[in-house]
């Protein structure tokens, strides 16, 4: 049955352009989602816009001299069309600047405030005398009272993802004049947490399907207790708070942004000629709501953003928040103000959305953080795109063209192996569809590019090169099985590959209106007889020199924003682990008895080692650093206990500790303690 389904991403700050970071964390995962949900036959509406609001656009505005105004201006544009060009396919692209957003997110406070929701509070906040206002959110840091991080936001600790309010700070500091700001009194609203804190104990707890990193997050808040959260703000810029006596009050940022969600859908409705459309989405009980967000946004999703719902009363709550975790850039985390990114912009300046798109997916940090390097999206688009996918896509069309006349063969006599295959149509397009729904997008990529892969591998095995010459009808069942896993993927990677699949089904000369869903992906999709267009390569390889040119590119925007080349490049430390997983290792000395080098290898040398107890052999990739008359008698660390496993077919039993110098290679970590020693 067909759902509803809003799924919404975070409303991007417009205080600067985007970077490859956003699109992993929350922009290329919703509109996977999107795009897929829309295959799937559900009713989608698909919502972002900018962020307008708070003190980051402050910020941006005081330090160029210009208005705020300017700047979300300025960034809007440029942010809504990066999302354009990449393909994200909002269905619109609000800003909360506009009069609907103000309206709309001062009636929302005005029904609390008229519910008895907020509780008025006389309070001592930070003061800077110099600039003469109240330090709201980031115009202030100090150190995180949670984790100790010196350059932590007033409103949030960026390192450890606390929500903070400034009095809590360590050592706080003006962002506007570097002073110790002072205390003043001043009057605010303020939304009592804690009263829902039982609510929403019981209504995460029912959220059995989220994500574990999203549930820890939740589950850390409402053990550490909810306290009242200030609503409004002593700032210019801002929805202007809704009440008589509070001028110079503005509505805090993340009270009016994701109100944002609501007054978007708002403007949709209305500009595609059913005002009251909006409220299906956001008012019927069988929506299913989804906050694509990355992991910094997690307690405003799942906390507060629900509690304001909760208590207006009239709308749906989100079903799921699959937040992501980060990625970083070549082994460093991305920072604008260090100048290490990739901007969206400018990496559309030299390559296509869709390499992007699958490179990201490939990687996504989906569960942990994770890397983005030029050298691996350069392997992903030649090995996967470029040798199997376009590889087998092209075989298929050439054949056609040449030896059917460019028409789709019929199928006679098929073999098991060709019955197999198609079969292979539905089994995997239902396996992709549930990594879909369970929004694991990289299993998602993984099993659609191995469908492609098993295509490519049947073609190779089926020989119609041969077959052409020897037996038409199986040369011919070759190419109709090969052309019909051909169609079925120009479906299947879709949420994936737009640009790529709209040229394959034109190629394929689909005839069917508007989308073709998911469960229309048969294995005779392609009627016998119909013609197949010649097909031009659809991904080229890339080149060495166009990814040095990145690298290249990358430090050097680095250097001329920070005036420095960039720090030794250290592996971002990995994610934190208890005592026991440590404990599971078993770490040892041992001694190298022997080693040769394996036959046909470049990399290996089998080595003999004693471990006290007993000889065995490892299989070990150093030779490139360490010919094998060098380390014999070297008193080396091992992990004793790792699986034994097959490295061309010797089998190695356990692993030689090796550190990585950036400068020389791999180094052993050698020690003095005799064989078997454990070492912890
Ligand atoms: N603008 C924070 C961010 O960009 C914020 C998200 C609002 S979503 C309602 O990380
Ligand atoms: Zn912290």
């Amino acid at each position: 049955m067909s759902k509803r389904i809003l799924v919404t991403a975070a409303l991007p700050y417009a205080n600067g352009p985007l970077h490859l970071g956003h699109m992993a964390g929350a922009y290329l995962p919703s509109d996977l989602y999107a795009r897929y949900k829309r295959l799937a036959g559900d009713e989608v509406l698909f919502i972002c816009g900018s962020d307008e609001h708070g003190v980051p656009i402050t910020i941006a505005a005081d330090k160029e001299g210009v208005s705020p105004q300017e700047i979300v201006d300025r960034y809007h544009n440029i942010n809504k069309k990066a999302f354009e060009d990449f393909g994200i396919s909002f269905d619109y692209y609000g800003r909360t600047s506009s009069s609907t957003h103000r309206d709309f997110s001062r009636r929302f406070f005005k029904t609390l405030y008229e519910k008895g929701v907020f509780v008025k509070k006389t309070e001592q906040q930070y003061f800077d005398v110099k600039a003469g206002m109240f330090l709201a959110d980031r115009y202030i840091k100090g150190t995180c009272p949670k984790c100790g991080y010196e350059e932590s936001y007033g409103d949030q600790c960026e390192k450890c993802g606390t929500a903070l309010s400034p009095t809590e700070l360590i050592n706080p500091k003006s962002m506007l004049s570097g002073e110790v700001p002072e205390m003043r009194e001043t009057e605010h609203w303020y939304i009592p947490l804690g009263q829902y804190e039982s609510w929403l104990k019981e209504w995460i707890s029912d959220q059995t399907d989220w994500k574990t990193n999203v549930l820890g997050q939740c589950n850390s808040w409402l053990d550490s207790g909810l306290t009242d959260r200030a609503v409004t703000r002593d700032l210019k810029w801002g929805v202007p708070v809704p009440l008589e006596g509070a001028d110079g009050k503005v509505l805090y940022v993340w009270f009016d942004a994701p109100i944002g969600y609501i007054s978007a859908s708002v403007e949709w409705a209305a500009q595609i000629g059913d005002p009251e459309g909006w409220k299906l989405f956001w008012q019927d009980e069988d929506t299913e709501l989804v906050h694509f967000i990355g992991k910094d946004n997690i307690v405003f999703h799942c906390i507060i953003f629900p509690v304001m719902l909760r208590a207006h009363g009239s709308y749906v709550l989100p079903k799921n928040v699959p937040a992501n975790e980060y990625l970083n850039l070549e082994n460093q985390k991305l920072s604008t103000s260090r100048g290490w990114a990739v901007w969206l912009h400018e990496y559309l300046e030299h390559f296509e959305p869709d390499l992007l798109r699958y490179a990201l997916t490939a990687t996504m940090p989906e569960t942990k953080d994770s890397d983005f390097q030029w050298k691996d999206f350069q392997s992903r688009i030649n090995n996967d795109l470029a040798d199997v996918f376009g590889n087998f896509v092209f075989r298929t069309f050439s054949f056609i063209g040449r030896f059917f006349d460019g028409k789709m063969p019929p199928l006679i006599n098929p073999t098991s192996q060709d019955l197999d295959m198609l079969d292979e149509i539905r089994l995997t397009g239902a396996r992709i569809a549930q990594a879909y729904e369970r929004f694991r997008f990289k299993e998602a990529a993984q099993l659609t590019i191995g469908l492609a892969r098993a295509g490519n591998k049947y073609f190779t095995e089926t020989e119609p090169w041969h077959t052409r010459k020897s037996n038409m009808d199986a040369c011919g069942n070759t190419l109709h099985v090969s052309a019909q896993v051909v169609a079925a993927l120009s479906v299947y990677f879709e949420p994936i590959l737009p640009d790529a699949c709209k040229k394959l089904k034109a190629a394929l000369n689909f005839s069917f209106n508007g989308l073709m869903l998911w469960e229309e992906v048969k294995p005779d999709m392609i009627p016998v007889g119909q013609e197949i267009s010649a097909m031009e390569i659809l991904f080229k390889k890339i080149e060495d020199e166009a990814i040095e040119n990145q690298t290249e590119l990358l430090k050097a925007k680095s250097a001329a924003v920070t005036g420095t080349q960039p720090e030794e490049e250290y592996e971002a430390e990995k994610d934190t682990i208890v005592f026991d997983d440590f404990l599971k290792l078993d770490l040892r000395a041992a001694e190298i008895l022997e080693a040769e080098k394996v036959p046909k290898s470049k990399k290996l040398l089998k080595i003999k080692i004693n471990i006290g107890y007993e000889e065995r052999i490892i299989v070990s990739g150093i030779a490139e650093y360490h010919k094998p008359e060098d380390i014999i008698g070297k008193r080396v660390a091992v992990v004793a206990n790792l699986k034994a496993r097959k490295i061309m077919g010797i089998e190695s039993r356990g692993m030689i500790l090796m550190a990585h110098d950036a400068k020389d290679g791999l180094r052993f970590v050698e020690t003095k303690a005799a064989p078997g020693s454990c070492i912890n």
